[in-house]
């Protein structure tokens, strides 16, 4: 039990140190997003870890590279006026849960993307 409490105190040490000590390369930039992708980030204000999705006619599955049910912020800096859908993964199928029209920069997503189960996990971007 001891050293479960102390395995625990060590890990929680850690993404402590993670947090504040973050070096300069893994800052992001505020608020950028190459052109042509939709960009989420995991803070609010575009802060945080970020992910792109470009890929036109495909959900683009972030919650198996980047995470679920934690898009906080986005930007969607795609041209032509295409519009994004967001999906939940609901076990079978995927949900639609929210679109954005490009250009589109929201720095609190809906509270429907994050903190909960139906969150979304998956992005077709147009
Ligand atoms: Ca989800």
């Amino acid at each position: 039990m001891k050293r479960a409490i102390l395995a625990l105190t060590i890990a929680s040490l850690g993404a402590g140190v993670g947090i504040t000590g973050a070096t300069p390369a893994d800052a992001a930039p505020a608020a950028y997003c190459a052109s042509g992708n939709i960009c989420v980030y995991n803070g609010f204000n575009f802060t945080g870890s970020t992910t792109p999705s470009w890929k036109c006619g495909v959900i683009d599955n972030i919650g198996s590279r980047w995470g679920s049910d934690q898009v906080r912020s986005f930007i969607n800096n795609q041209t032509g006026h295409v519009v994004a859908t967001f999906y939940n993964w609901n076990g079978s199928n995927w949900i639609p849960i929210g679109y954005s029209q490009a250009y589109d920069s929201r720095p609190y997503a809906p509270a429907s993307f994050y903190n909960v189960p139906d969150g979304v996990d998956g992005i077709k971007p147009c």
